[in-house]
Parts: C-alpha cells; structure tokens; sequence
C-alpha cells in the first residue's frame, strides 16, 4: 500500500485511536491562510491545549512535502506557521500536493475526509464555508458544503463566517440533509456574532446529547456530516450591527480588486482584520478556543458511549 507511505499518523494521535481515547481534529487552513504569523503558531498552539485539557487529544491535520500529517509535531507545526508556500487544499487538491510533493494547507472539506480515513470521528474548526454573497451571479459555492452531505465527520463551528450568505447556507445544507445541531442555542450563530435571527430546527443543551445523536447517525448508517453550531462566548461576541459595515466593505474590497475562486475567503478575512483593527482577529481566536473545547468534550462523550456499547455487546 504505498499511498499509505505517505500517511503519517503521529505516535500521540496513533496510540489514542489504537486505544479509542477520544481525539479531535483540527484543520491548517486557519494557520497558514487564516492568521498572520506569530498569532497563528500561538493560536494553533492554544487550540491543541484547549483540546487536551478537556480530556482529548489534538490532530492537527495538513500536508508537509506531500505526505499527510495527522497530528503534527511542535516543530513541525511551527515550521508550517512560518512557511510562505503552503497551498490551500480542498478535496480536488489533495492528490496535487501529494504527488507534488508540496505543503498543503487542508480546508474544513480536505480535513473531513483525511480525519475520516484516519478513523476521527470530532472535528474542530472557526466557521465553515458555505454560499458567498452574490452567489447567484459568481456561483462561489465552498466545497466544504458538499463534503458535508458525503463525509461522517462531526464539525464544531461557530456558524458559518458572517461574510457569508448565511439562509442559503443553511438551505443548501437542509437539501443535502446535513443536521445543523445549534448548542445550546435555537439560532445559527454567525462566526463573530452570537446571533443571526436564523432559526435552527435541531438544538441541544448537552455534549453528551450532541455525542448520542453521532453515534445513532453511526448506527443508522446515515452518511455525510453533522455540523454542531457552537456561538462564540458572549464576552468575546462582536454584535451583528457592529460587524456588517466592516464586512460590506471587505466584499466592497474584494470586488473592486477582482478577487474570485478560493483567494476570496482569506482575502476577506484580512481586510477584516486590518479594517476592525484586529478586532475580528481577536474573536475569530476566541471562538476557536471555544469550538476546541466543546469538540473536546463531544469526543469524550462519544468514546464513553462506545465503550457503554462494547460491554453490552459483549
Ligand atoms: N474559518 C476560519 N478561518 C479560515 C477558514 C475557516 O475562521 O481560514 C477556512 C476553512 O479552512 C474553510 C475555508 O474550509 O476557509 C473555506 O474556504 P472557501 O470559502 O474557499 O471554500
Ligand atoms: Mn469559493
């Protein structure tokens, strides 16, 4: 099997599965093309120990000289931080920087599927992509909302980013029959704000609830993703009135510059940092954090309702 050659699974991340200790994956895109470097390296950093002090073990997942990482070193992580030529690689770019040999920065769609081959089942992330404003004109559809309706991975988010057109997001998801579970919220959060005035038809008040409908999803064999929609702390919230002229001038930006295709989210993403001050940079670490730890604490939830499960098979 020599694709699996290029398959690294870190001594940490191999042990917790081999052992079916809750793990819980986390994508690269967010450092190399969702944060400038120091703040990335330390906000990856932070991620991981959120995770870890919350019972689970961290898999951060990306592409380093064309071979799958799952679970990075601290080197290595650093080193991936500090790089300029890391390309970002959703699902149709894997086996380019694979057989290219490159760095590969993984989305929230190229993560799902490397955490799913690896056996990860809990996934964390800041906000997944979804339909761009204007999508009826430019069809800027991510390819993170199909890879929901094919790939069983659990994705802790904040919403979707605010940058979005965030009902036909959430139509295109209730089409592909992919569960938007909001915790302990009735509404889909929008990334930097608690609310979107959104309702959402699923919501629960428990991770261990969230970690019993994964695994009846499982036991059904219902494929594709379940998103848990996780509100940014309300400390750290920046409220919807507050954030949309800053994002209506990103988008201003973006047309006037002509950006299209897979440059457009990170180029929002720093005009709004540069725009806010580094406010949505700000709020964008803190509902990681927060996405981190609830994922963290799914997981744990799961890995006990599997062992519950085991005996009784037993
Ligand atoms: N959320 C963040 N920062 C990011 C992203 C999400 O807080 O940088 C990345 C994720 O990797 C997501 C990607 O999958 O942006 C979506 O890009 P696109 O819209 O081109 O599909
Ligand atoms: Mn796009």
């Amino acid at each position: 099997m020599s694709w699996m050659n290029e398959f690294t699974i870190s001594e940490e991340v191999h042990a917790a599965l081999n052992e079916h200790r809750p793990v819980v994956a986390l994508e690269s895109t967010i450092i190399s093309h969702g944060m400038p470097f120091p703040d990335n390296l330390a906000v990856a950093r932070e991620v991981e120990h959120a995770v870890r002090s919350n019972g689970a073990v961290p898999a951060t997942i990306a592409i380093l000289n064309g071979k799958v990482c799952i679970g990075l070193e601290s080197a290595a992580l650093e080193r991936f931080a500090q790089a300029t030529n890391v390309m970002k690689c959703s699902r149709r770019d894997l086996p380019f920087a694979i057989t290219q040999g490159i760095n590969g920065a993984t989305t929230v769609a190229a993560t799902m599927i490397l955490a799913e081959m690896a056996g990860i089942q809990v996934f964390a992330t800041g906000g997944i992509g979804g339909v761009h404003r204007g999508a009826e004109s430019t069809w800027d559809v991510s390819a993170d909302l199909p890879e929901f309706a094919q790939t069983n991975v659990a994705v802790v988010s904040a919403g979707a980013k605010a940058i979005l057109d965030l009902p036909k997001t959430l139509e295109y998801l209730e089409t592909a029959g992919v569960p938007v579970i909001g915790y302990q919220t009735t509404e889909f959060p929008a990334f930097y704000s608690r609310t979107s005035g959104l309702p959402l038809t699923l919501s629960l008040n428990t991770t261990s609830e969230i970690a019993a409908f994964i695994h009846e999803k499982r036991r059904m064999n219902l494929s594709g993703g379940t998103i848990v929609a996780n509100p940014i702390p309300a400390q750290f919230e920046i409220t919807r009135e507050k954030i949309e002229p800053a994002i209506e001038q990103a988008i201003a930006e973006s047309v006037r510059a002509g950006v299209s295709g897979k440059e457009l989210t990170p180029f929002l993403l720093k005009q709004m940092h540069s725009i806010t001050g580094g406010n949505s940079q700000a709020a964008n670490k803190e509902l990681v954090l927060h996405n981190a730890k609830v994922a963290a604490q799914i997981a744990v939830d799961l890995a006990a309702i599997k062992k519950k499960h085991t005996f009784i098979a037993l």
